[in-house]
């Protein structure tokens, strides 16, 4: 296996051009984007994509999830392939780096190996994951939770959005169904790059990141159902106030996170009061609460406070309580071996960092089920993410593209 020299970079022009170009597709109102998944901007960032791909002589194959790979051959075709994956779909209100940085850095990787004629002994394969932010679809990380068996096919494409949208029906209105049964790809290892979504490297002065481990969810879905009446005429004591049980809610689940600082947090984002009119006491409130750590005992725990406190709340106020888990996932210790390689590759490039628990999730957080995977960070401004103005630098977004450069090129053996 020859090494390579530690002074390659790959092109940090050509990767940010190309993030500039994406960031057009599904623009959002606040200079961030707005490309959900399964929406004809979704399949515009995905035609984008594959053009790269073809541009940049990669083979692309598609499973029935809409999960996208663009191989670039190794030199042994019995050599499982190392994947580097993301995800192009955003948030409604997301920025133009969450996700889309760990896939077009991939692209970057290919297209830097192919301008120095590197060989490689493993097929290199760039991955767009199908809903990872389980905006539109819940859970998050649909497509590369089918494809490491948490979930069944059947179960992913019958989810629906809060217009009554069916997963499947939309992933074939925009023609990205594709024929390679999900799951039946074998990897030797995955790589994901993303932005830390939080304020650590940072405030700590790093470039990057190696991620040891990822914080576990769970999503809870929470419905309320009090009785319709006239927030005028109706005397306080006849209330069966549904939305007052939304608020009590909101309130126990912000202590019983902070009950167990450091490593937890709870928060809700969604919120589906009806019939939403100024002027009715809503007859039904539905919401989902969010809470997560790294460690499990904790996670746990909190789950059963927060559907006590849930229970309590609704018979204190004669509301029916209904609660369904629509997204978990473990804590995740990503691959040792693999995270001792993006270590030392910083190092070896005289880059800051430091290890970090990832606490948003990724598709590396269900893939790491199937096949040896590593995260690796770079910062974000201010910590910000889920926000139209996510910001990064140049100079960041190329320091961890050269991390994953290094880090793949080295996993795939370079042939003379
Ligand atoms: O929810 C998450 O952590 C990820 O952004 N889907
Ligand atoms: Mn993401
Ligand atoms: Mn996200």
């Amino acid at each position: 296996m020859t090494a390579l020299g530690d002074n390659v970079r790959i092109d940090s022009a050509r990767l940010w051009d190309s993030l500039m170009e994406m960031a057009k597709i599904g623009p959002g109102v606040a200079g961030g984007n707005n490309r959900q998944t399964l929406t004809d901007s979704d399949a515009e960032g995905r035609a984008l994509f594959k053009g790269w791909c073809d541009a940049a002589g990669l083979s692309m194959g598609v499973d029935t999830m809409g999960n996208m790979f663009a191989t670039r051959a190794g030199t042994d075709p019995k050599a499982l392939p190392v994947y580097i994956g993301s995800h192009l779909d955003t948030q409604p209100t997301g920025g133009k780096y969450d996700g889309v940085l760990g896939v077009l850095a991939g692209l970057e990787v290919v297209r830097t190996m192919n301008d120095l004629g590197i060989r490689t002994k493993h097929p290199v394969v760039v991955t767009n994951w199908t809903n990872e932010e389980g905006a539109r679809f819940a859970p998050a990380m649909l497509a590369s939770g089918v494809f490491a068996g948490i979930h069944t096919e059947d179960y992913a494409k019958a989810r629906t959005d809060l217009d009554g949208k069916v997963f499947g029906a939309e992933l074939e209105r925009i023609g990205w169904v594709g024929d390679e049964k999900v799951g039946a790809r074998q990897m030797h290892a995955m790589f994901e790059y993303h932005i830390e979504q939080g304020p650590i490297l940072e405030a700590e002065g790093k470039d990057i990141g190696v991620v040891t481990h990822g914080q576990g969810l769970w999503w809870l879905e929470i419905t309320l159902t009090g009785k319709e009446a006239h927030t005028g005429s109706t005397p306080m004591s006849m209330r069966v106030n549904a939305s007052l049980g939304l608020g009590r809610i909101l309130e126990r689940v912000q202590q019983i996170a902070m009950a167990h600082q450091p490593n937890a947090v709870g928060g809700v984002g969604q919120i589906k009061v009806s019939p939403n009119s100024r002027n009715v006491l809503p007859g039904k409130v539905v919401f989902t609460v969010d809470i997560r750590s790294p460690e499990q005992a904790k996670l746990d725990t909190m789950r059963g406070e927060v559907e006590r406190a849930a229970h309590a709340v609704a018979a204190e106020l004669g509301l029916g309580c209904e609660i369904e888990a629509v997204g978990h996932f473990d804590p995740v210790t990503f691959d040792p071996a693999l995270v001792k390689r993006v270590r030392g590759t910083a190092e070896r490039l005289g880059l800051s960092q430091m290890d970090i628990i990832s606490g948003a999730g990724h598709d590396a957080c269900w893939i790491n089920r199937v096949a040896p995977t590593v995260m690796i960070m770079c910062p974000c401004v201010g910590g910000l993410s889920h926000n139209e103005a996510e910001e990064i630098s140049p100079e960041w977004a190329a320091a961890g593209a050269d991390v994953l450069f290094h880090a793949v090129v080295e996993t795939a053996e370079v042939v003379g």
